[in-house]
């Protein structure tokens, strides 16, 4: 293609509503790298063309309405098409469309945002969330996380403490820190990673890893004391700090037991090592508070958070820096040589203020903890009863369930028959986005969603969750 004269973009959308899905699908396939993606699969399938959406519905290419169960990639809490948030966006950037917060300079909506993000985070424990650190998303975010850490434990004349550990099966994001802080085997398999001095312990997942007899309780305590044993082995003295999502979202929906979160905060005191909670999926309503470590009393120092802070609908993240982070890098730091181009971006942070507002408005983050949350659970434990469904459980705005070849003895499907990517298959034949991780079908539903739509939801579910039987049985894989 000729590229020295100025090229429209081709034209691919004939009338409104009316796409030419195999045109765009060509040159998605010729010129458009995805994130993990499978290209050659995705070149003989053609990618799926999402065109418009509307509170929580989506609509492709061909015109066919989803259901979408899962906020995008889990961040559009407040739903599709709020105007004030494309209102706020558009009146900052006539105002100031962008201005950096490097070279001692500011602007008024990173000011308010850090403002009213300080006054939204819980005191837990006495501890104080007073300072903002921005970024665009939830890994560089984790980036920044690593830095701070390291500075801190620098600052305090412990450079040896160097260590973070997280736990398998963990999502951290997909920079080389991120992906390294995260516990998923195929991204450390690509790359070399994880990086030096970043280190894995088991996650809390009581359906797999609980012995028989076990209970949640007991399992819960075991879990939190692999981080003992790691701290053990490695050594005190060399481990600066543990992060943990308080909820695993991109592992599966992994709801920890309830004696998980105490113990690992007794472990984390008793090292003096420091606590980050990555809330990137978890924060912002969706387990039914601004912050998740409200919700599990637990007392981090620094907290990572993306994705619902603007709903998705414009890059945002950071870091909340506690207090007895945040007093070591002011008083004692100097300059910290970290920051990115977008930290602090007018208009991200503009449309983060009104999406906040919207939800205060709303109430949403309360509708999720009384109403709509607890209405969630028990339409979802209800699923249990399907021959297929070995568990299933929500918290807040995140469920889980796990298919199954045989509930009574728990056992799991081989592998190598993709189950969870068949069910998803039917989901969006169905109309329905829900997510496959392995063998869980997990949904994180847009905070709007009505005990209605949440009825509706439950019978497209169960719709997929029977024609999923329905195609194993026929063959063979089933008892
Ligand atoms: N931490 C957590 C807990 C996340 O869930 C990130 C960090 C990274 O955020 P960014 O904005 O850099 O993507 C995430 C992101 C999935 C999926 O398949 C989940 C995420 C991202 C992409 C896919 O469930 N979570």
């Amino acid at each position: 293609m000729n590229t020295s004269t100025l090229i429209a973009p081709p034209a691919l959308v004939r009338r409104a509503e009316q796409h030419d899905t195999q045109a765009i699908q060509a040159l998605d396939s010729a010129h458009y790298i995805h994130p993990f993606t499978d290209h050659g699969d995705l070149a003989t399938r053609g990618a799926r063309v999402i065109t418009r959406a509307d509170n929580i519905y989506v609509w492709d290419s061909e015109g066919k309405q989803i259901l979408d169960a899962m906020s995008g990639l889990w961040c559009v809490n407040a739903g599709y098409g709020r105007k004030e948030l494309a209102d706020a966006a558009y009146q900052q950037m006539m105002t100031l469309p962008y201005y950096n917060s490097f070279f001692q300079t500011t602007n008024v909506p990173a000011v308010q945002l850090a403002t009213k993000l300080a006054q939204l985070a819980p005191v837990v424990g006495g501890r104080r969330f007073e300072h903002v650190f921005f970024s665009s998303s939830g890994s560089e975010s984790n980036d920044t996380n690593v830095r701070m850490v390291r500075r801190y434990w620098d600052l305090l004349g412990q450079p040896q403490r160097k260590v973070i550990i997280s736990r398998h099966n963990a999502y951290h994001g997909s920079t080389m820190a991120g992906a390294s802080l995260g516990g998923m085997g195929g991204m450390h398999a690509q790359g070399d990673l994880p990086i030096p001095d970043i280190t894995h312990i088991g996650q809390p997942y009581c359906y797999e890893d609980a012995q028989p007899g076990e209970t949640p309780e007991a399992f819960g305590l075991r879990a939190a004391r692999w981080l003992e044993d790691k701290i053990l082995a490695i050594g005190a003295g060399r481990v600066a700090a543990f992060i943990a999502e308080p909820v695993q979202g991109a592992g599966g929906v992994i709801i920890p037991p309830e004696t998980y979160w105490p113990e690992i905060q007794r472990i984390v005191d008793k090292y003096g090592i420091l606590l980050i909670s990555d809330e990137v999926i978890c924060a912002f309503g969706r387990l039914g508070h601004w912050f998740a470590y409200e919700k599990f009393g637990i007392r981090p120092d620094l907290v990572t958070f993306a994705k619902g802070v603007t709903s998705g609908y414009i890059p945002l993240g950071g870091v909340m820096v506690g207090d007895r982070v945040a007093q070591v890098l002011i008083e004692k730091g100097g300059e910290f040589n970290h920051g990115y181009t977008y930290s602090g971006h007018p208009v991200a942070c503009a449309v983060a203020l009104a999406n906040l507002e919207l939800m205060e408005r709303e109430k949403l983050v309360e509708r999720v903890r009384d109403d709509t949350g607890p209405y969630l659970a028990q339409r979802f434990a209800e699923l249990a009863q399907h021959p297929l469904v070995g568990a299933a459980e929500t918290c807040g705005f995140v469920g889980g369930l796990v298919l199954v070849k045989d509930k009574a003895t728990r056992t799991l499907f081989n592998p190598d028959l993709a189950v969870g990517m068949v069910c998803r298959g039917h989901c969006f034949r169905n109309g329905l986005i829900m997510r496959a991780v392995g063998d869980r079908m997990i949904v994180a539903p847009p905070l709007v969603m009505t005990r209605a739509q949440v009825d509706e939801m439950m019978a497209l579910i169960l719709r997929c969750l029977d024609a999923t039987r329905d195609e194993l049985h026929a063959a063979g894989h089933l008892g």
